[in-house]
């Protein structure tokens, strides 16, 4: 087992009830893992709905597991109904933030210039943001992923400058792997994970060495190892199977 991060993303899933045997299932399971005499344990994070962030804290707080959200309000304060700034997380304990999943990107609009605000937030509030990137299926049959890609990172390049990365987590995922049971293959996913790496790199070297880039997009028990033994794959970002513990623990275990 060697250190690297596994992302839990709850996306609109929990109850109060049922939330908890799975938070001490996880909690128990990582300390588990964390004490087995194999070396240093992966880290382990649960991004999970606001509504839970209070129970979610409550749970893990002794733990070695963070957490932390799904999306962040661009804006500090102010008459913005219905949004959560980063101070507000930080209230919560939260040390990470989901920063243009796809389906945030997909179904509310969010453009490369707000997400590069939201990640400027988060970092405002101490928060690291991990910032999802990925090409849709249309756009892979169309030979343009490195392009989307590329224009995805150079979006918060540019507004943040590169140093911006030294406390930030980058997350590659497929559109097409997402929620679909289809996952790129080992191979697809290293490719664009070297070419992420020498994107940041061109802008600084030190950043390609430290930069933790994750592979998201139908992760699962049998398929995780692979995935996480290629070289620019440095942990994972976990939907469906983070809702089943003895799933997500299993994924842990295997990073
Ligand atoms: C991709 C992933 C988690 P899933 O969205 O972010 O979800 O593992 O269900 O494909």
């Amino acid at each position: 087992m060697c250190n690297k991060l596994v992302v839990a993303n709850w996306k609109m899933h929990g109850r109060l009830a049922t939330n908890s045997g799975l938070l001490d299932a996880i909690r128990s399971g990582v300390s588990a893992q964390t004490g087995a005499a194999r070396g240093v344990a992966s880290r382990v994070v649960l991004c999970v709905p606001y509504p839970y962030l209070a129970q979610t804290r409550q749970s893990l707080e002794d733990s070695s597991v963070a957490w932390g959200a799904q999306n962040i309000s661009e804006h500090d304060q102010g008459a913005w109904t219905g949004e959560v700034s980063g101070s507000m997380l930080a209230d919560f304990g939260c040390r990470y933030v989901l920063v243009g999943h796809s389906e945030r990107r997909a179904f509310f609009a969010e453009t490369d210039a707000i997400i590069a605000a939201k990640f400027a937030a988060a970092q405002r509030a101490g928060l690291i943001p991990i910032l999802c990137v990925g090409e849709t299926l249309a756009e892979r049959e169309a030979g343009v992923t490195h392009d989307v890609i590329t224009r995805q990172l150079d979006a918060v390049l540019a507004s943040n400058g590169s140093a911006a990365f030294a406390q930030a987590v980058v997350a590659y995922e497929p559109v097409w792997a997402i929620g679909t049971g289809q996952t790129a293959t080992p191979d697809q996913a290293q490719e664009v994970h070297a070419a992420i790496r020498g994107r940041l790199a061109r802008e600084s070297a030190g950043l390609g060495d430290h930069l933790q880039i994750l592979y998201g997009g139908s992760v699962k028990p049998g398929n995780a190892a692979e995935i996480f033994s290629q070289p620019d794959i440095d942990g994972g970002l976990i939907g469906g199977a983070s809702l089943v513990a003895a799933d997500f623990l299993a994924i842990c275990a295997a990073a």
